[in-house]
């Protein structure tokens, strides 16, 4: 029988590539996201794996309401959750911060923590119910080191990485894995939403040397979702060549 996938944030970046890499591998993929036209685009194109179903579901992880409705409303045939990637997330500029606009703090709080808050709730109790699952966190190298101007933007995944932690001890007893994954700089629409459109901001940051891609990080969650049942990777860290940590990116 095939295994399912709760996706957020599928629209673009790395949830497109874990729908598009696990669907690959005959997962049976529930993809959301706010952008209606890209979820149904990557559905249609999912469409070609032959042997699994997509349901896409239009959703904003910000709306508590919206995210504990459409959760608890799945067809009784998609509520086996094997895995959730809560992946829904962004940087809303990048600015000191006595500089930066508190509706961006706002925004970021909003999504990368409450959203994850949220999402990982309304799901828990299928998991719970089937005495097993798998919460796969998208975190960050922002949530290892804080950098200049990355103020509420890191802080956000320090707390991806504190939630992470805090789900692995409080999940033990009901046998639910929880990884912590978190990616150094990759070429996505992250930069292009952090700079709010700006594209040669956006296009700046991955000049130089050769970033991650999103289909690097869809592999390493694939195979940190596929390791023996006794086995968990809790959390991890990956860059590319040109990148030690949050600070040291060697541009050429
Ligand atoms: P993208 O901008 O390409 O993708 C972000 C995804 O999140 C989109 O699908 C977007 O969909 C979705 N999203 C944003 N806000 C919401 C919301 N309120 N509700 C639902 N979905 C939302 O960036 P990435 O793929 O790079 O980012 C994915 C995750 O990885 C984020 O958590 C980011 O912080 C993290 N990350 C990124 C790194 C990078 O360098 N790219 C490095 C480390 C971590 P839509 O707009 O349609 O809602
Ligand atoms: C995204 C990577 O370095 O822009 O989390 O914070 S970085």
């Amino acid at each position: 029988m095939n295994k399912t996938i709760f996706i957020t944030g599928a629209t673009s970046g790395f949830g497109k590539a874990i729908a598009e890499k696990f669907a690959s591998e005959n997962w049976n993929c529930i993809i959301t996201g706010r952008r209606t036209e890209k979820l149904d685009s990557l559905a249609s194109s999912l469409a070609a794996y032959k042997k699994i179903k997509v349901l896409p579901v239009v959703l904003d992880v910000r709306d508590k309401e919206a995210v504990f409705s459409m959760v608890k409303n799945l067809p009784s045939k998609w509520q086996n959750i094997d895995v959730l990637i809560n992946n829904a997330g962004l940087a809303a500029g990048r600015d000191s911060f006595n500089e930066a606009l508190i509706e961006d703090w706002e925004t970021m709080i909003d999504t990368n923590i409450k959203g994850l808050l949220y999402v990982s709730k309304a799901v828990l109790p299928f998991m719970i119910k089937n005495k097993g699952g798998h919460i796969i966190n998208i975190g960050s190298t922002a949530g290892k080191e804080v950098y200049k101007e990355g103020n509420v933007y890191c802080a956000t995944k320090f707390s991806v990485n504190a939630i992470s932690q805090a789900q692995r001890i409080d999940l033990l007893p009901h046998k639910i894995k929880v990884t912590c994954i978190n990616p150094g700089a990759a070429d996505t629409e992250f930069s292009l939403v952090r700079f709010k459109g700006d594209e040669q901001k956006a296009k700046a940051v991955y000049a130089g040397y050769e970033p991650l891609l999103a289909s690097d990080v869809a592999d390493i969650v694939y195979y940190c979702a596929n390791l023996p049942k006794h086995v968990c990777i809790n959390d991890l860290v990956v860059t590319c060549l040109a990148q030690a940590n949050s600070f040291y990116n060697y541009k050429e």
